[in-house]
C-alpha cells in the first residue's frame, strides 16, 4: 500500500480542478474503531476544467460502503474504488448529489492525520491531505466548499461536540444514549480547514465586539481540570482580534471562535475555520509550569492560527506550492503582533537568530528549497523554516520597499480582490505593484530561489571629496536544483554613524538609489555614493535585518566595537557584537582563514577579544538599556551558527569547547557587574508573564549561568538556591538547567526533585526529557536511551518525542555527532521505528542530519552510514523517503 517513490508534484502541471464542490454535508458517527461518514457532496463541472471529465476523489485508507449519485445506489460499475481513490466513471455533466459512505478507525489513527483519538478526545487534522482521510474528496486547496457536519456521539464520550463555523442545532437521540449538534459555516473554504472535535473537555468563555459591534462567543476547551491554565491564551486571543482590527483592518466574521487543545498533535497548532486545534504545549500556561518563552510563544501562536481567519482561510491558497502565500505572510503578521505587544528591537533580535539558526541552516544543505517550491514528492515536508520564516522576510522586505502606506495599501488591495479566492503568490505580488505603480518582477526572484544571497560590502571614505562611497556585490551560491541564479533586488537599510554616536543625514549623490535609509541592490556590482560628510563614519548596514543575507564587510574590528556600543539601530548594535563573538569562536574553534575577520581577530591575539568582553560589559551597566535587550547581547552565537561560519570540516567538540570557554572568560571578567545585575533584578513581587518582568528574568538568568560557567561553588551555590527558591517555572528551570551543564555533582539530586514535583504533569516534563537530552557529556546518549524507556516517555506523542529525541538530534552537536557514530545511529533506528507510527514526525527529526555534509570526514562518513541504513529500511514513508533521498542527494 505504501508509494515510497511517487512522481514528484510539479507547479508546472497545475490544472483547474475538472469538478468542484459547493457544498458538502457531512453526518459523522463517532466511535472509537468505527467511526461511519456520510457526505453528500453538492457538485458540478467546472467550466475551467476538462469537458466530460470523471471524478475523480481522493482517499486514504478508507472503507467505503457505499456510493448514489442523486440520491440513487450507484452499481459497482459505476465506479473504481480503492483505498486512495474514488472515481465516478461516467457522471452526467451537471449539477448533481454524490452521497458517500465511509467508514473509518480513528482509535487506530497514529499518524494523527485525518480524524484520530488525543487521551480520549476525537479530534481532526486535514492540513496539508487529511481529509482524505475522513472521506472521498477533491482534497486540493482550490475546491472551495460550504460545510455543514453533523455530528453524534455517546453523551458520555463526547459530551461536548464541535465544528466549523456557528452550531444550528443540537440535542439528544432519543431512547439513545447519544447526543448530537449540527455546525454550520457559511464561508467556503477548502476541505484542509474542516475541523471536528468530540470530548470530555472543560472550557473558558469570554464575550468579544468587534469594531463594527458584532458580539462573538470566544471559547477554549482543554482537558478536564486544565481551564485555569487556559487563561492567557484567552487574553492573548483577544488583544489578537483587536490588533488585526486596528493594524490590518481584518474583523471576525463568524458568531463563535473556538481552540481547542489536545495532548498529541503533529505540529503547533492549526487554523480550522472558527475551530482552531492547538497543541496543548501552545495553550496551557501557569506560572508555576511554564516560562516566559512558553508564555511569549503562546501569545504568538494563538495570534498565528487567529490571523490565518483572513491571510489563510478567507482568502486561501491555489495550491500547495502557494503554502507560503499564507504562511510567510501570516508569520509575518505574528511577528509584528508581538513587536506591538512586547519590545519591537528584542523580538526582531529574537526571530532573526531563529531564522539564522533553522533557515540559513536549511538554505546552506541539502534540503534547501525556494520559498514558493516548483516540485514535491511530499507536501508535508515543506512545512519549513524557508516557507515560514523566510517567507515572512519577504513580506517584510515588501514593507521596507513599499514603506508602511504603500504596504498597507497593497494589503487592502489583496483583500478587496481576493476574498472568497484561492490565489497565487502572483496575484498577491500584484496587488502591491497595482496599489504602488511598483515593478516587483525582480522582487519576485525571492520566491524562486534558494540559498541565502551573500552581500559584501565595503565602505570608502574620500576626505578630499567629502563623500562616502559603499561598493556592493551580491553571490547568489548554487543550491539543489539551481546551479545559475540571477542577481535579486535587495533592500539593505543603512545609517552613516558619525563620531559621537549619531547618524549622519544621508544625502545621496546623483544616481544613488536610496529610498530613504534603504539601499536598493539590484545588481552583482553596484555602488552608492553620499555627499557632504565630513568625517571617516562607521556604516552600519543591513539595520533590523532588513534583508536576510549573509553580510560580510570591510569593518575593522574596531568600527565593529564602535557599533556594538553606539549604534542607535538595537539591531545592529546586537550584530556587531555578535558579529565579534563569531568571529573570535570561529578562530578559536582552531579555524581562522586568512582575510576573515576570524583570522584578523586571531592575528590581532587576546587584546580584541578583550576589547569584545568590554564593550559587553558595557552594555551589562547601561541603564538606559531594556534589561532583555541586555540579555540578548550576553548571549554568544549558537554552536549552529559557528559551525556555519565555518561552512566544512566541522568539529563540534572545538566549537564547543571554544564557546564554553569564552562564557568563562566573559563570567570571570564581567562578574562585578554580572552580580549587580543579579542584584537589581531580584523578583518584586508576584510573577507576571509580561515582557518587561520576561526582560528582568532574562537578564538575571543570563548573569546566574555566565557566573555559574566559571565553575566556582560560590556560583554553583547560588544557582541551587535560585532553583529551590523559585516561585515560578521560568526561574527554577533555568536554575535547573545551570545546574545540569555546570554542576555535575548537584545535577542528579536537582534533577529529580523536579521530576517528583511535576510527574503528573506531562507538559513539564518535556523540559525535564529536552534538558537531559542537551547535556554535552558522552553518558547522555545512554541517559537518552535510558529515557526512551521511562514511564513519562511515549513514542506516541509527537511531543515526548521532540523533547527528548528531538533535541538530542537537534540541541546537543557533540552528542548528535559523536565521532564513534553511535548518536546518529541511535537517531536513526528512532526515525525507522516512528517511521512505522508517524511518519510526519519521524520525517522532521531526519532533518536533524539536514547539515550533515560539513562536518569533519569520520563524523560525515557516519552520518551518511546512518542515512544510508534508513533509505535502506523496508516499507519507508514517502515523507521519510523524501528527506532521506534529497539529504543523500
Ligand atoms: N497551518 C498550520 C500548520 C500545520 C500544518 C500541518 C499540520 O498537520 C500536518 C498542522 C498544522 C499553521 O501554520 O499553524
Ligand atoms: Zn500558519
Amino acid at each position: 500500500m505504501r508509494d515510497a517513490d511517487p512522481q514528484p508534484v510539479r507547479l508546472t502541471d497545475y490544472r483547474p480542478p475538472d469538478w468542484l464542490v459547493d457544498t458538502v454535508d457531512l453526518d459523522v458517527r463517532l466511535h472509537p474503531q468505527a467511526t461511519r461518514v456520510v457526505a453528500r457532496l453538492g457538485m458540478r463541472p467546472n467550466p475551467l476544467g476538462r469537458p466530460g471529465a470523471p471524478i475523480v476523489l481522493d482517499g486514504d485508507e478508507l472503507e467505503l460502503k457505499s456510493v448514489a449519485l442523486d440520491g440513487a445506489p450507484l452499481a459497482g460499475a459505476g465506479y473504481a474504488a480503492t483505498p486512495s481513490s474514488l472515481t465516478i466513471l461516467a457522471p452526467p455533466q451537471e449539477p448533481l448529489v454524490l452521497t458517500i459512505e465511509t467508514v473509518l478507525d480513528p482509535s487506530a489513527n497514529t499518524k494523527l492525520m485525518g480524524l484520530y483519538c488525543s487521551s480520549g478526545t476525537y479530534c481532526t487534522q486535514c492540513e496539508a491531505e487529511g481529509f482524505r482521510r475522513i472521506t472521498y474528496f477533491p482534497d486540493r486547496p482550490d475546491v472551495l466548499a460550504v460545510y455543514t457536519t453533523r455530528i453524534e456521539a455517546e453523551r458520555e464520550e463526547a459530551p461536548v461536540l464541535l465544528g466549523n463555523g456557528n452550531k444550528v442545532e443540537s440535542g439528544d437521540i432519543e431512547g439513545t444514549t447519544r447526543h448530537f449538534a449540527v455546525w454550520h459555516d457559511p464561508w467556503p473554504k477548502p476541505c484542509y480547514l474542516f475541523a471536528l472535535v468530540g470530548g470530555k473537555l472543560d472550557r473558558i468563555t469570554e464575550p468579544f465586539v468587534t469594531a463594527t459591534g458584532k458580539e462573538v462567543e470566544l471559547g477554549i476547551y482543554v482537558e478536564p481540570g486544565k481551564a485555569a491554565r487556559a487563561g492567557y491564551a484567552m487574553d492573548a486571543l483577544k488583544r489578537s482580534m483587536r490588533w488585526d482590527e486596528e493594524v490590518f483592518g481584518c474583523e471576525y466574521d463568524l458568531d463563535v471562535f473556538n481552540i481547542v487543545a489536545v495532548a498529541d498533535f503533529n505540529m503547533g497548532a492549526m487554523e480550522n475555520k472558527g475551530l482552531n486545534v492547538f497543541n496543548d504545549k501552545y495553550v496551557l500556561a501557569s506560572p508555576e509550569t511554564a516560562t516566559d518563552a512558553d508564555y511569549a510563544n503562546i501569545e504568538a501562536i494563538i495570534a498565528h492560527e487567529y490571523f490565518h481567519n483572513w491571510t489563510g482561510n478567507r482568502i486561501t491558497c491555489r495550491d500547495w506550492f502557494q503554502l507560503c502565500l499564507k504562511e510567510g505572510l501570516t508569520v509575518f503578521r505574528d511577528q509584528e503582533f508581538s513587536s506591538d505587544q512586547r519590545s519591537r528591537p528584542v523580538k526582531r533580535i529574537a526571530d532573526v537568530r531563529l531564522l539564522k539558526s533553522h533557515q540559513f541552516a536549511e538554505d546552506a544543505g541539502p534540503l534547501a528549497h525556494p520559498v514558493r517550491p516548483a516540485t514535491y514528492r511530499e507536501i508535508n515536508n515543506f512545512y519549513t523554516a524557508t516557507v515560514y520564516e523566510k517567507g515572512a522576510e519577504v513580506v517584510r522586505m515588501l514593507k521596507t520597499l513599499l514603506g508602511e502606506e504603500g504596504f498597507r495599501a497593497g494589503m487592502d488591495l489583496y483583500f478587496d480582490r481576493h476574498d472568497g479566492q484561492a490565489a497565487t503568490v502572483e496575484e498577491f505580488l500584484t496587488c502591491f505593484a497595482d496599489a504602488n505603480g511598483a515593478d516587483l518582477s525582480q522582487f519576485a526572484l525571492w520566491y524562486a530561489q534558494s540559498g541565502t544571497p551573500q552581500v559584501e560590502v565595503n565602505g570608502h571614505w574620500d576626505a578630499a571629496a567629502r563623500s562616502y562611497r559603499l561598493d556592493v556585490r551580491q553571490t547568489q551560491v548554487p543550491t539543489p536544483g539551481q546551479p545559475d541564479k540571477q542577481p535579486m533586488l535587495i533592500p539593505l537599510a543603512l545609517g552613516l554613524v558619525g563620531a559621537d554616536g549619531r547618524d549622519l543625514p544621508l544625502v545621496p549623490d546623483d544616481g544613488t538609489n536610496a529610498a530613504g535609509s534603504v539601499l536598493v541592490v539590484s545588481r552583482p556590482e553596484q555602488s552608492f555614493v553620499f555627499r557632504d560628510v565630513e568625517a571617516r563614519p562607521v556604516p552600519s548596514i543591513n539595520r533590523g535585518f532588513s534583508a536576510p543575507v549573509k553580510l560580510t564587510t570591510n569593518l575593522a574590528s574596531e568600527d565593529l566595537l564602535f557599533l556594538a556600543r553606539h549604534d542607535t539601530d538595537p539591531f545592529n548594535r546586537f550584530e556587531a557584537g555578535q558579529t565579534l563573538a563569531l568571529a573570535h569562536l570561529v578562530s578559536a574553534s582552531g579555524l581562522a582563514p586568512e582575510k576573515t575577520l576570524a583570522g584578523a581577530l586571531a592575528a590581532g591575539g587576546t587584546a580584541l577579544v578583550e576589547a569584545l568582553i568590554e564593550a559587553l560589559g558595557a552594555s551589562l551597566e547601561d541603564e538606559t538599556l531594556d534589561p532583555a535587550f541586555i540579555a540578548q547581547v550576553l548571549s554568544v552565537p549558537s554552536e549552529g551558527d559557528i559551525a556555519r561560519e565555518i561552512g566544512s570540516e566541522v568539529d563540534p567538540d572545538a566549537i564547543h569547547a571554544a564557546r564554553r570557554s569564552l562564557r568563562r572568560a566573559l563570567g570571570e571578567a564581567l562578574r562585578p557587574g554580572l552580580e549587580r545585575a543579579y542584584g537589581r533584578h531580584a523578583p518584586d513581587g508576584a510573577y507576571s508573564p509580561d515582557a518587561v518582568s520576561a526582560g528582568r528574568r532574562a537578564l538575571r538568568n543570563a548573569a546566574l549561568e555566565l557566573m555559574a560557567s566559571t565553575g566556582e561553588a560560590a556560583d554553583i551555590a547560588r544557582a541551587l538556591a535560585h532553583f529551590e527558591t523559585a516561585d515560578n517555572m521560568t526561574d527554577r528551570f533555568f536554575a535547573l538547567s545551570v545546574l545540569a551543564h555546570h554542576a555535575p555533582a548537584e545535577r542528579d539530586a536537582a534533577l529529580d526533585a523536579f521530576y517528583q514535583r511535576f510527574r503528573d504533569d506531562p507538559l513539564v516534563i518535556d523540559k525535564w526529557l529536552a534538558l537531559q537530552a542537551q547535556i554535552a557529556e558522552p553518558e547522555t546518549l545512554e541517559r537518552v536511551r535510558e529515557l526512551t524507556r521511562h514511564p513519562a516517555f511515549s513514542m506516541g506523542n509527537p511531543n515526548r518525542v521532540r523533547a527528548l529525541i528531538g533535541n538530542f538530534a537537534a540541541a546537543n552537536q557533540t552528542q548528535f555527532h559523536r565521532p564513534d557514530g553511535a548518536g546518529h545511529l541511535f537517531v536513526a533506528d528512532a526515525v525507522l521505528e516512528l517511521d512505522r507510527r508517524n511518519p510526519q514526525v519521524a520525517a522532521r527529526l531526519l532533518g536533524a542530519f539536514k547539515s550533515w555534509r560539513s562536518l569533519e570526514p569520520t563524523r560525515r562518513g557516519s552520518a551518511e552510514r546512518a542515512l544510508r541504513r534508513i533509505a535502506d529500511g523496508p516499507g519507508l514513508s514517502p515523507d521519510v523517503s523524501d528527506i532521506v533521498a534529497r539529504s543523500l542527494g
